[in-house]
């Protein structure tokens, strides 16, 4: 049956699309009420932006002892905080050897011509990992990414490795510069290897999570167009920004973060980012953290494991819901499954 043209006539949908605006929903494609030209034009996003942005900032303010007052200061400054020597040498090598022994569900996603491979660290993947294990148990990082997130609870842990060049195809859309959403979010990378610029490193705009005047005045243009102007990101709510763009919010060049194995890395990708142009063929393996709390809510969230393992389990059902799907189309899911071998094998 063809898709109804007009979304409007779906009036069952419209309590979803409206209570939806007090959650982290960003597409303007998907829900005809953060894409209305109109209603943006009369500030609804951009009242999002001004909302979501001083409750972030109240909780940021409520776990301020979670971090060292020079990391958030680096955080809030530039978007970002390098946190070098996080890890020594040799527990980088003993969690990459662990890695390497690694049996069970492992997933990866093509993006253009790249390929993002995934372990999710759950209770199963830990099992026979100490060292892996110990390092998602620790506090000393547990709470430096709860202050990233502005959030008591627990983010989701993966070891990812970025595969550029996997396949033939066109450039990996992450390599623009983009900003994930409309409001403050975590992202951190801790690397497992050494990070030179030939691997496309994690590149920033530093400074660029401010909202300045500039940034306003072009979140609020890009609001009454994304809907329709589509890029195949921007009108999904992760806004690409074009060198030209960049320079007329004032913004200085990126900046690629090339570290040494066993820095961590925690990001607003609320700010300008994305990855480095990197040489096809290389590969870049990390310790991978996310979390995206609602950014509407101002309380800070449940610092319990339990629902770390409950978020987990609820991922795992939702990728095999998808596998089977995907199957039954004959086709894939997008997080689909791959050996653990095609992911593991970075020191062949
Ligand atoms: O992998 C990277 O360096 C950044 C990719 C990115 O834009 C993201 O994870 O949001
Ligand atoms: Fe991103």
């Amino acid at each position: 049956m063809p898709k109804p043209k007009y979304r409007i006539i779906k009036f069952w949908m419209w309590p979803i699309w409206i209570l939806a605006l007090l959650t982290t929903a960003k597409s303007f494609k998907d829900n005809p009420v953060i894409g209305a030209k109109l209603l943006n034009r009369l500030g609804l996003h951009i009242s999002r932006v001004f909302i979501a942005r001083g409750i972030t900032w109240l909780r940021w303010w409520l776990l301020s002892p979670l971090l060292k007052r020079s990391y958030r200061k680096d955080f809030h400054t530039n978007g970002f905080v390098i946190i070098p020597d996080f890890l020594d040498t040799s527990v980088v090598q003993a969690i990459r050897e662990e890695i390497k022994t690694h049996a069970r569900e492992t997933r990866a996603m093509t993006q253009g011509n790249t390929d993002t491979q995934r372990i999710l660290l759950d209770t199963s993947a830990l099992h026979g990992k100490p060292m892996l294990k110990n390092l998602c148990y620790s506090n000393a990082l547990i709470n430096a990414l709860r202050y990233g997130a502005a959030t008591f609870s627990i983010p989701l842990l993966y070891v990812q490795r970025i595969r550029n060049g996997f396949h033939a195809g066109k450039q990996d859309p992450q390599k623009t510069m983009h900003a994930d959403t409309f409001h403050p979010t975590m992202k951190a990378w801790l690397f497992l290897e050494d990070v030179t610029p030939e691997k496309g490193p994690f590149t920033y705009v530093p400074g660029s999570q401010r909202l300045t005047t500039k940034r306003i005045k072009w979140e609020y243009q890009r609001s009454c167009s994304a809907a329709s102007n589509p890029d195949g990101y921007s009108e999904k709510g992760s806004f690409r920004a074009s060198a030209e763009d960049l320079k007329a919010m004032g913004l200085p060049d990126s900046t690629g973060v090339c570290v040494s194995a066993g820095t961590l890395v925690i990001a607003n990708t609320n700010g300008f980012h994305g990855r480095g142009m990197a040489e096809s063929g290389s590969s870049r393996l990390e310790i991978w953290a996310y979390n995206r709390p609602n950014p509407f809510n101002p309380f800070p969230g449940l610092p319990f494991r339990f629902v770390a393992h409950l978020k987990n389990h609820a991922l795992k059902t939702f990728w095999r819901r998808k596998d089977k799907v995907a199957k039954h189309k004959g086709s894939k899911s997008s997080w689909h499954l791959i050996k653990a071998s095609e992911m593991t094998d970075f020191d062949a």
